[in-house]
């Protein structure tokens, strides 16, 4: 694949063919020269340096709180408590999904690393060295740590502080037709019921949380710079929470660090940050550490899941049913539309062809972090990808059948698109055979499973050799969301606006209200500009991340950006071009209708030498040109875009591993990707997406876990112990695709940010216990769990 660098080459800055094609990220001249600027970069004048005070205990009542000894401390400026928050009313506050959550704690701490108390002093050093001499007096309580024991009759209360509250009970929730699956269940030649976890895991951004709070004294307006994935949606929660209006707040996200979900939330720092901004005059900058990130911020998964698959003897599947059991942790905070509180789970039946599905959620209240559905999950498309996925193998292991021949049987066929699910969303368009073919050829599938064959002979004959594993995957995805009417955050509905302006020499400023997080859309949205203008997309500067320079719109989450946002930015820009259709007009003095677009210029119908190019057209509609009255001068447009339906990005996986029964030990030898995003702005960029989630994926299914002892004290609060993927346990990625535009969008475009990442683990998690001929363990397949299942014993976490 050539890319196109105009550093290297000025006759490069043509460009790309339509807009759309392989150009190397605008971003990244400044990323790689070690020149992007962080929240963390940011130094204000005067500024001071926040730190959070932290539960050591998961469940305890607070006897009392001294912070004598701290604002003794010669570079302490004011410490804050949860009694100085009450006395504002900001103690709790209310979050995404209907509950109140602590922002300093007041009766008791409910998790580990809760926050109880925040530090203001000179430097960052002093603010940490301070929080040893806050003295406070727990009355330690027995925590409930296992969900599965959260609604016993006498598990702990966690949340004792709310009048006539007898359980740890948060939320039942369900979808399809219950009675209609039954049916199939009770008619059913086959059931196969499986217990699976996905267990909690942690998106863990390279750059954790971090904020710079200031009162602007000359306006009186609070700015605050902060690692957001969604500055608009902020501005109106910090409004709503602390009582400015806000004209008077603005919100800035510098160069982000990565966010996978992980900053979509408000956490108790940021508020903390503000408040002392407030109270002392001072700026307040708050960066969290990665201990605090990992204990403290949104989790993702913990979805204990009952699955049931009703299927004729040759594996025609007839039913699909799922219970689920969701640890929500301390406080119900999940960031997600407020309409579904178990996300988008109840897209479970993914692929296939299910028209007898049902699934019921019940939500509860446990001593660990509240949080919920980040880190690349396309709001629990994650969670409902696995359990179909896996229960898919459970079927064809119960019935000795090969996985592949199950997903050939029920995956749908291109003609059932458009495509109603039990559930009711309707798939907008796809091909999902085709994938599953070109997948399955890549991978070289009935060789692999005559080197499976022979290896495992060998094995049994020898007692030596690694096993082989092939693992599949065939997942769909649903992004994109509003529509507004059926989805809104906080209240606000999830549509989002794009603003282009045409400079006078022809190059353009698009204003954007997502934001990004290293997905490179300062690049890809100047190619969509390109593609619809017709000029190069160095000539189109993006703007994002201030919200006193951008429209309104819900961020960046939910691989939303580019199915919303994109549709919003290829909307104005088709408005640009019509409004240059009638500047063009004037200028050459005829009528709009004898103009036709070609290659960025408006032109004669059937005299294309004369035309005006789109520089010339905004030269003369910023100068002196009589315009007709009903037509505005300059050149610009604005949409906002409410989309009518979610785009459906889909794919087919082939992972193949080898085992070694000695040791557990897995090692991922391939790993096969075929991918339809619908058309693919900038194909460089969506293969450093899939590459991104597939790394995931292999993170989840082998070695990512937040476990807790016991007590609820946190076991993975550092990179020694929560372990990410890096490039020694990655192949060298195989990645395929089709082309499936979606019909609804106006670039064809599907979202593709979390598709590797929904996919992924299942195949790897398929793969080994192929590998093992193991029906099933729960992720993460650690050596101890691997070799743990090989001899009967899976571990539960
Ligand atoms: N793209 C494209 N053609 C398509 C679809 C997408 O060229 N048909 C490009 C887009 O223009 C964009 C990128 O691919 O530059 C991802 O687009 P999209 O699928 O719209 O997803 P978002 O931009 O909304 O990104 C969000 C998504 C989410 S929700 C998580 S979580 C995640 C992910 O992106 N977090 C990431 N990928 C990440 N990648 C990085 N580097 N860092 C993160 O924090
Ligand atoms: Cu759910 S993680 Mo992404 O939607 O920011």
């Amino acid at each position: 694949m050539t890319l196109v660098d105009p550093r290297r080459d000025p006759a490069a800055a043509a460009p790309v063919p339509n807009g759309f094609g392989p150009m190397l990220r605008k971003e990244d001249g400044r990323f790689v020269r070690g020149r992007g600027r962080f929240v963390d970069d940011i130094d204000l004048p005067g500024m001071l340096h926040g730190a959070v005070l932290r539960s050591p205990y998961a469940h305890a009542r607070i006897v009392s709180i001294d912070t004598g000894g701290a604002l003794a401390h010669p570079k302490v400026r004011a410490v804050i408590t949860g009694a100085d928050l009450e006395r504002r009313g900001m103690a709790w506050l209310p979050t995404l999904s209907h509950d109140v959550a602590a922002v300093l704690a007041t009766d008791k701490v409910r998790y580990q690393g809760q926050e109880i108390a925040f530090v203001v002093a000179e430097d960052r050093y002093s603010a940490r060295d301070a929080l040893a001499l806050i003295d406070v007096e727990y009355e330690p309580l027995a925590p409930v740590v296992d969900a599965r024991r959260a609604l016993d009759p006498d598990a702990p209360l966690v949340r004792d502080e709310v009048p006539g509250r007898a359980d740890n009970h948060v939320f039942d929730w369900e979808a399809g037709d219950a009675a209609a699956t039954d049916a199939a269940f009770a008619a059913a030649e086959h059931v196969s019921t499986c217990d699976l976890l996905y267990p909690r895991v942690h998106p863990a951004p390279l750059e954790t949380c971090g904020i710079v709070a200031a009162l602007d004294p000359v306006t009186d307006r609070l700015v605050v710079h902060c690692t957001t994935q969604a500055p608009h949606a902020h501005r109106t929660l910090y409004a709503t929470l602390t009582g400015i209006p806000e004209h008077r707040i603005r919100i800035v996200a510098p160069d982000i660090g990565g966010g996978f979900g992980n900053k979509v939330a408000l956490y108790p720092g940021y508020l903390c940050a503000v408040y002392a901004a407030t109270i002392t005059g001072a700026p307040v900058k708050w960066t969290e550490d990665r201990s605090e990130n990992l204990m403290s911020t949104s989790f993702a998964r913990d979805y204990h899941m009952h699955g049931e698959i009703a299927a004729t003897k040759d594996g025609r599947i007839t039913g699909l049913r799922v219970r689920v059991l969701a640890d929500h942790g301390a406080f119900n905070g999940t960031s997600q539309p407020s309409k579904f509180p178990a996300g988008f789970f109840h897209i479970f039946t993914g692929s296939y062809a299910i028209q007898a599905a049902h699934c019921r959620v019940t939500g509860v209240y446990t001593n660990k972090a509240p949080g919920g559905v980040a880190y690349a999950c396309s709001f629990r498309i994650t969670e409902a990808s696995y359990l179909v996925e896996r229960m898919v193998d459970v079927l064809a292991f119960d019935l000795g059948l090969d996985p592949a021949q199950v997903r050939r049987k029920n995956l749908l066929r291109p003609e059932q698109f458009p495509y109603r699910c039990a559930t009711g969303w309707v798939y907008d368009s796809g091909d999902y055979p085709r994938a599953l073919e070109q997948a399955l050829e890549m991978a070289e599938y009935a060789e692999l499973r005559a080197e499976q064959a022979q290896r495992r002979a060998e094995y049994e004959r020898t007692g030596e050799g690694a096993l082989l594993g092939i693992g599949l995957s065939t997942f769909t995805e649903a992004v994109g969301a509003g529509p507004k009417k059926q989805m809104d955050i906080g209240g606000l509905g999830m549509a989002d606006a794009a603003e282009l302006s045409v400079h006078p020499d022809g190059t353009a400023e698009l204003r954007l209200s997502c934001m990004s997080q290293g997905q490179g859309h300062e690049t890809t949205f100047a190619q969509i500009i390109a593609h619809e203008l017709g000029i190069s997309p160095y000539a189109v500067n993006v703007v994002q991340g201030d919200t006193d320079r951008t429209p309104f719109g819900l961020g960046t989450y939910g691989s939303r950006s580019t199915p919303v946002s994109g549709a919003a930015a290829a909307t104005a820009a088709r408005r640009v071009r019509e409004r240059a259709k009638l500047v063009a007009a004037a200028m050459l003095e005829i009528s709009p209708a004898d103009l036709e677009w070609e290659a960025g210029r408006w032109q004669v119908r059937g005299d294309p030498a004369a035309g005006a190019s789109l520089a010339e057209i905004a030269r003369a509609a910023h100068g002196s040109l009589e315009l007709p009255d009903d037509l505005e001068g300059q050149l610009s447009g604005r949409c906002v875009y409410n989309p009518p339906n979610l785009t459906f990005p889909f794919g087919a996986y082939v992972c193949v591993v080898e085992v070694d029964p000695g040791t557990g030990q897995v090692r991922v030898r391939r790993f096969v990707a075929v991918d339809d995003c619908g058309v693919r702005i900038n194909p460089t960029v969506v293969e450093g997406q899939i590459h991104g989630g597939l790394a995931d994926g292999i993170g989840m299914a082998l070695m990512e876990v937040l476990a807790f002892d016991t007590d609820g004290n946190h076991l993975g609060a550092s990179f020694m112990d929560y372990l990410l993927p890096t490039a020694l346990e990655c192949p060298s990625w195989e990645l395929g695709q089709t082309v499936t535009p979606s019909p609804h969008h106006p670039l064809g475009a599907k979202g593709i940010g979390e598709s590797a990442t929904v996919g992924a683990p299942a195949a790897v998690v398929n793969a080994v216990l192929d590998a093992i001929g193991v029906r099933h363990a729960d992720m993460p397949l650690t050596p101890a769990q691997v070799w743990s299942a090989m001899r009967g014993r899976p571990l539960r976490t």
